[in-house]
């Protein structure tokens, strides 16, 4: 990849569509390492969306967002992005450029690039901060920040999706720099709006279970949206409420917006794979975090979709008993393993 960077000229960073924390956090962090630490590039970010949620608008105050400086780029990179589908309107930037390269971390991705650095962890966000370790490049404090915001995240604060040995030497590093991690996560942890609380009553008043208490569903529709005046994005994280849920090994929640399309988030837990679930209709994720769109009749892939959750319920490991989580029949009196 530095090979890559070293030989273009004019670079195209480019996200899936409605960009989260993470993929916006990937953007702006890698633009920032390439511009401080090679000479004469041009790198531009791409993602495409209607509109920015609010809280992200830190993460962009010294970049703008889709402005295209070249009609055909030396080097696309896709960031974040399990396939090509997912860069929407910006596919054809990255399919028409001379090379290309990408940075992701699902698991369920199609390695569509020239050159594939997919690893399976926290976030895109701490990929590009090990990269940029082993190239040995400069990174601020700043951009540190960026990164930690997409670890977090796409984690929940490290609750769930992926973490590696790796993810904790990231925040290892982040200690020694003495960053105040805690205000990140305080400002996208504890800073929800009251129209997203009221967003939140809604969904739980609508939560129903199936299969004995192992499926949790929500919906919200459009209406819902507009009578507490909450906003695209105000969804984001209402499915955990389905998955801290006990008994609940798979939750999701159906947002349904204009013209009978939807857009299903799911979470998983207790070995339910919902990234498997989620592909099966045209989605991707992880095997705890993953989410899907689907346009028409709902009533459709009701039964399909029941189906897979079933079978999926059907494969969960035996929940954990309470008197064992911490001292089993086995444990002995040894330092380590
Ligand atoms: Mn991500």
């Amino acid at each position: 990849m530095k090979t890559q960077i070293e030989r273009s000229e004019r670079i195209a960073l480019i996200a899936h569509e409605n960009p989260d924390t993470d993929a916006l956090a990937s953007l702006v962090s890698l633009k920032k390492i390439i511009e401080r630490n090679f000479d004469n590039k041009v790198v531009d970010i791409f993602a495409q969306t209607d509109k920015l949620d609010e809280i992200n608008k830190p993460l962009l105050k010294e970049d703008t967002l889709n402005a295209r400086r070249a009609e055909i780029y030396d080097l696309a990179i896709s960031l974040d992005t399990p396939n090509l589908k997912r860069l929407g309107i910006y596919e054809e930037i990255f399919t028409s450029a001379k090379d290309s390269a990408q940075i992701d971390h699902h698991n369920t991705n199609e390695k569509f690039a020239n050159n594939n650095l997919v690893y399976f962890t926290s976030s895109t966000s701490e990929i590009i901060y090990l990269i940029a370790k082993i190239m040995k490049l400069k990174i601020s404090d700043g951009i540190c920040k960026a990164i930690y915001a997409g670890m977090i995240t796409d984690t929940a604060n490290f609750t769930q999706g992926a973490k590696r040995k790796t993810t904790i030497g990231v925040i290892n590093d982040f200690f020694n720099r003495k960053l105040e991690l805690d205000k990140i996560a305080e400002y996208y942890f504890k800073n929800n709006s009251i129209s997203k609380n009221k967003l939140l009553e809604k969904a739980i008043h609508s939560m129903k279970f199936y299969f004995d208490g192992g499926l949790a569903i929500m919906k919200l529709n459009k209406q819902d949206f507009l009578d507490v005046g909450a906003k695209a994005g105000d969804e984001e994280g209402i499915v955990n409420q389905g998955i801290n849920t006990k008994g609940v090994n798979i939750a999701c929640i159906f947002i349904k917006r204009d013209n009978n399309l939807y857009y299903i988030s799911m979470r998983g837990k207790g070995g339910a794979n919902v990234a498997s679930i989620a592909q099966k209709f045209g989605g991707g994720g992880h095997e705890t975090m993953a989410a899907f769109t689907y346009q028409g009749n709902l009533m459709d892939i009701k039964s399909n979709f029941f189906k897979e959750c079933y079978s999926e319920l059907k494969g969960c490991k035996e929940r954990v008993n309470d008197e064992n989580l911490f001292f089993d029949d086995v444990d002995e009196n040894i330092t380590s393993k």
